[in-house]
């Protein structure tokens, strides 16, 4: 990481109100490194963010897509006659000399008001989940008319599972860390379940599933809400992009309908939360019904299960590449959240016909 004084040099190539005194970590992120930053005057009013460019290799497309979903919301929201704009969509600053980010010669930056009073959780009630689900629904509605070909995929495909799992065999087979052997059992778990999990795609390729934009991040700590459990903000937009609409429901379902950790070396604790699930579903279809099509509507708890499964996928990809991508906070992180991922998996393949009923 950065000296202070050099953080503070990042920061002066922003038009931020007063000066910028000091920058510490700050939030859970598994991607980017955030900050929040103090000004002279005592205020933190700013996150200031470094960029994971290995993982998002075009930042101009990244920072160009989140400039065009955040004005686009904050057009919406004023249609709308909504108050606190700022605490309700991000606001990034551009630069002193007017550009989307700051290049410091080896890493990118951005900085974006700090939502004031605000929260973000790794675990939810029904209550706030509820909350989030018409977050969810609602975000996805006030995208659903950005014209086609607006968006690029900041990570091409991202949340394609054919792709997914094609990396993972590639990993496998090139075993670069020595960890294959260990890990034999997943490695069939996975591929006993390899083609049910790539639905979309074939729907997609037979006309019959169309891309939207989502998300493709909804997990429950991408969501900041304010002192009354209710939700202001979005956050996390660099994965907003086309992709297929089970994303949103199960990335959520994944992280908070988890009576577990993501990463629980627990796994007696790790199950679903039916009652979390069904307030997501009650608030996401409450804003979604409109747009979504009987198909998707009838896929919504395949979502969970989905995205779950993709996630124990590129976990363990991950651990069998040794540790290139997530940041881990131990060596054997990766393998731990494998296990997690994949016990919850277990438990929404139990569940998957009340779940499916419910949604009926
Ligand atoms: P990552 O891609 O690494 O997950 P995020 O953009 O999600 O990065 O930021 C990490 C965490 O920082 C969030 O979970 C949230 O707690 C906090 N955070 C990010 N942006 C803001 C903001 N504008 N206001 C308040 N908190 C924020
Ligand atoms: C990453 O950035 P963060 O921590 O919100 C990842 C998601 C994974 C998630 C797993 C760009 O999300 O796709 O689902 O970790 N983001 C990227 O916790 O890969
Ligand atoms: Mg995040």
């Amino acid at each position: 990481m950065k000296t202070k004084e050099e953080l503070l040099q990042i920061l002066d190539q922003f038009p931020l109100e007063g000066k910028a005194v000091n920058a510490e970590p700050f939030g859970n992120g598994h991607i980017n490194d955030t900050l929040k930053v103090t000004t002279d005057d005592g205020q933190t009013k700013y996150i200031l963010q470094r960029i994971n460019h290995q993982i998002f290799t075009n930042v101009d497309m990244l920072q160009q897509n989140i400039h065009v979903v955040t004005t686009h919301i904050r057009r919406k929201l004023e249609e709308r006659g909504e108050t606190d704009i700022d605490r309700k969509v991000l606001t990034f600053l551009p630069t002193k000399d007017n550009k989307l980010y700051y290049f410091d010669g080896d890493s990118y930056w951005r900085v974006c008001l700090l939502i004031a009073n605000s929260k973000s959780y790794e675990e939810v009630t029904p209550e706030k989940s509820y909350e989030a689900g018409l977050a969810f629904g609602d975000f996805q509605s006030m995208l659903a008319d950005i014209p086609e070909g607006t968006l690029g995929e900041t990570i091409p495909n991202f949340h394609n599972m054919e792709f997914r799992l094609q990396q993972f065999r590639d990993a496998v087979a090139a075993d670069a860390a020595g960890r294959v052997a260990e890990v034999q059992e997943l490695i069939e778990e996975i591929e006993k379940r390899a083609k049910a999990m790539c639905i979309q795609e074939e729907l997609y390729r037979e006309g019959k599933l169309k891309k939207r934009v989502n998300h493709c991040d909804t997990k429950v700590n991408n969501i900041l809400f304010d002192e009354d459990g209710k939700v202001l903000c979005v956050i996390d937009l660099d994965t907003v992009m086309p992709g297929f609409v089970l994303s949103d429901i199960g990335d959520f379902i994944r992280t908070g309908a988890n009576t577990g950790a993501e990463d629980d070396k627990d796994l007696d604790r790790v199950g679903v939360n039916l009652p979390v699930f069904e307030a997501y579903a009650k608030g996401y279809l409450e804003k979604a019904r409109s747009f979504l099509t009987p198909l998707e509507i009838s896929l919504l708890a395949y979502g969970g299960r989905l995205l779950t499964y993709m996630q124990t996928v590129r976990f363990l990809t991950d651990y069998i590449n040794g540790d290139t991508y997530y940041k881990i906070h131990y060596p054997e992180h990766n393998l731990v959240r494998t296990k997690a991922q994949f016990k919850l998996l277990q438990s929404l393949e139990e569940h998957a016909e009340e779940m499916d009923n419910f949604l009926k």
